[in-house]
């Protein structure tokens, strides 16, 4: 039982200790964590040689042509990483340590405290999921992303009846992180979502790319992935985890509990053209230009790169729609 327990590798509140036990009972009974005595051949770790194994196939990936590698891992947007051009966050990866690292979860949840990475990912098995990425700039990609669902890791903080959204946030260390010296976003970079969102089996916690452990200008060593919506809700590299009851909205004059005025970077940013769903939506144009199409980075480069339809949900419809019925997707875009 020990090695599959969570552990807090800081100072532990001690009615969150004494209740470990039972909340760990209730963790693997609820099937999140394996019980004793199961094999943990499955059991996730960042390999040392870069490489993942036992990785298991997904059956709903999308059969789509994957986007190369070298696209993947050079057309990027990590503007902590600098900015300017898409090369540049991979041009300065090098900067990013990612080893030791932890996460912080904070809020209304009944396990918060300090995790390290091995902590978090240690029960959970690795899957490749082939999704769409769609950037709100109108480039798409396909990915092979190695990750498990981020509602798995959610759980396991055993989140409160209050805790309505999921705030996310990003490193923002400037010795590491070159992009910080602009003040393009106000850092550190956040993003958020409702818990229904955060919990939906499709969205995931990512840390690698074909096989392979995150390169840091994808957002090594653990970032979000939500397929539904722009590339820019699926933020990179995140060390700290908040469970709110209340989305902050533009123009609040308060700041949230978390020490920030707005959840998401880019919805404070402009929110007329960063809302704060922001699920692909051809219907929906941004302020400055139409998401009816998009250009899928295939590798084929040049002007050959193929220009496809923008799907409702990037495709996803079918999985996601049922947690926006009845609301009007152009004023909750
Ligand atoms: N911390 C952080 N996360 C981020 C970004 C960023 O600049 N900083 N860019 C976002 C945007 S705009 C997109 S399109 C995707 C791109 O992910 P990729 O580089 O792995 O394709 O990451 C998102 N996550
Ligand atoms: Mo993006």
């Amino acid at each position: 039982m020990k090695r599959n327990d969570i552990k807090p590798s800081e100072i532990t509140p001690e009615a969150v200790f004494l209740n470990r036990r039972k909340l760990v009972a209730g963790a693997v009974a609820m099937g999140l964590l394996p019980g004793c005595g199961q094999p943990d051949a499955t059991a996730a770790a960042i390999p040392d040689g870069g490489e993942f194994e036992n990785v298991q196939p997904w059956p709903a990936s999308t059969t789509e042509t994957k986007s190369p590698w070298e696209v993947v891992t050079t057309h990027n947007n990590y503007y902590e990483l600098g900015t300017g051009s898409y090369s540049i966050a991979s041009r300065n990866a090098d900067s990013l340590k990612t080893d030791p690292w932890s996460v912080e979860v904070t809020g209304e949840a009944d396990r918060t405290g300090t995790y390290t990475l091995e902590d978090i990912l240690q029960p959970h098995t690795l899957e490749e999921r082939i999704y769409r990425l769609r950037c709100v700039e109108r480039w798409s990609l396909v990915v092979p992303w190695v990750g498990f669902p981020m509602g798995d890791l959610l759980q396991r903080f055993e989140p409160r009846s209050g805790a309505k959204y999921v705030q996310f946030f990003t490193l923002a260390d400037r010795e590491q992180m070159p992009g910080l010296r602009n003040q393009v976003l106000e850092w550190p970079y956040r993003e958020g979502l409702t818990i229904e969102e955060a919990m939906h089996p499709l969205t995931l916690a990512a840390v690698g790319v074909y096989g392979k452990v995150m390169p840091a200008q994808n957002g090594a060593p653990i970032r979000l992935v939500v397929p539904w919506k722009y590339g820019y809700k699926s933020i990179k590299s995140i060390v700290r985890i908040n469970f709110t009851s209340e989305k902050p909205r533009i123009g609040d004059e308060q700041r949230s509990a978390s020490g920030w005025t707005w959840m998401s970077s880019w919805n404070q940013y402009a929110g007329n053209e960063y809302g704060f769903y922001s699920n692909v939506n051809p219907n929906r144009p941004h302020p400055r230009w139409s998401q009816e199409v998009e250009q899928r980075l295939d590798g084929t480069g040049g002007l050959s790169v193929p220009v496809i339809d923008t799907q409702l949900f990037n495709g996803y419809a079918d999985e996601v729609a049922h947690l926006y019925q009845g609301m009007d997707l152009i004023e909750n875009h």
